[in-house]
């Protein structure tokens, strides 16, 4: 298990009406090593405090011997004390840190460095429904949610949660989403842009977006986009003989192209018929033109999301000896994701094709592959 840290509540509502002015979480850790190291911040500091002294945490909160034992390693303790508008981090180190090398209190430390973060807002009960944005943009691609809010010259902290949940609104009204595939928070500033990717191609998907002050004061809304389809096309452009199988004469093969998509499996054989070929001249190729196929556009899913070439290859020698048989394994195509790079333009990719039936008969083929999205 790797070292996490969480909270029972990520937002604390302060309600002043009644008098209270501050709020705390409690804080649940476990690491994946003795001493478990925990450091606290305040987001948008660049140095952690800490590391926390976890045992001296469960003395002070009168926990049982055993517990105090083992809060080394694992256990909880109470947040700081949160005003509204505070929003507080707690970080995980993985275990086999050194802290010599590697001091989040001494040198600014990515969050990527840290197995966990949780993060915890402070939060006005009634917030006077302000509304922080000055200028805000969206662009939504096939793999991607890219969207931007300034807020003039209020400092804010934004939360956007992506998924193909519902979302609904609870007792706050905060809007919350049931089902979560991407948290995104933007730390104090005027100016956040938010990209939540990999997203699922062609699907319906809902946000839901909070901007808080430091005060407290917080917007929340929903809204709901359907990303773009996916297009893949697939071309088997070359063939580069590199034996051709009959050392003293022309080889002669036929060649079949097939292209798999996801769990469907191969969904595409083409076949180019007997040919003579030749290995004479390791720089020439053979041109191909017709083996292409596209797939899309169309909405995708875990069990359609790979797509995977496979070339083969097969000599022939007549009846006095065994044909000669050469082929490649299932090659995934380059399908990346986010913003900038979803798209692919030709992309050429080289697959051998080494003998199967342990003989002389090899060749690669070159693919070519385009991704688009509309
Ligand atoms: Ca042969
Ligand atoms: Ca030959
Ligand atoms: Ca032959």
């Amino acid at each position: 298990m790797t070292a996490n840290i969480s909270a029972d509540q990520e937002t604390l509502i302060i309600d002043t009406d009644v008098g209270q002015t501050s709020g705390q979480a409690r804080i649940k850790y476990h690491g994946d090593s003795r001493p478990a190291f925990v450091f606290f911040r305040r987001m948008g500091q660049a140095l952690w405090k800490g590391p926390i002294d976890l045992q001296q945490k469960a003395i002070d909160e009168g926990k049982t011997a055993a517990e105090i034992a083992d809060a080394k390693e694992f256990g909880d303790f109470k947040s700081e004390s949160m005003a509204p508008g505070n929003v507080f981090q707690y970080g995980i180190l993985p275990s086999g840190v050194d802290l010599d090398t590697i001091d989040p209190t001494r040198q600014v430390v990515s969050d990527g460095r840290f197995a966990d973060i949780v993060t915890i807002f402070a939060l006005l009960k009634r917030s006077g429904e302000p509304n922080f944005i000055s200028d805000q943009g969206s662009t939504t691609g096939g793999t991607f949610r890219f969207r931007q809010f300034a807020t003039g010259s209020t400092k804010t902290v934004v939360v956007m949660k992506v998924g193909r949940g519902v979302p609904f609104q609870d007792e706050f009204k905060i809007w919350r989403l049931s089902k979560v595939e991407h948290t995104l928070i933007s730390p104090p500033g005027l100016n956040h842009p938010l990209e939540a990717t990999p997203l699922w191609p062609g699907q319906l998907y809902a946000a839901t977006v909070r901007i808080s002050n430091d005060q407290g004061q917080w917007q929340s809304f929903h809204e709901l986009f359907v990303t773009l389809r996916r297009k893949v096309d697939v071309t088997f452009s070359k063939l580069k003989i590199i034996n051709d199988g009959d050392p003293f004469a022309l080889g002669e093969a036929d060649f079949t192209f097939e292209v798999a998509e996801g769990n469907l499996g191969v969904v595409k054989t083409m076949t180019r018929p007997i040919e003579d070929i030749n290995d004479e001249n390791p720089f020439d190729e053979i041109s191909l033109s017709g083996f292409s196929h596209s797939i899309g556009p169309k909405s995708i899913t875990e069990d359609n999301q790979k797509i995977a070439v496979r070339v083969s290859g097969h000599e022939h020698d007549g009846f006095l000896e065994p044909d000669e048989l050469a082929s490649s394994s299932l090659r995934d195509l380059e399908i990346p994701t986010g913003m900038g790079k979803e798209n692919v333009t030709g992309k050429t990719t080289s697959v051998s094709a080494p003998s199967t039936t342990n003989a002389d008969f090899t060749f690669s083929a070159t693919v070519t592959h385009s991704v688009t999205y509309s």
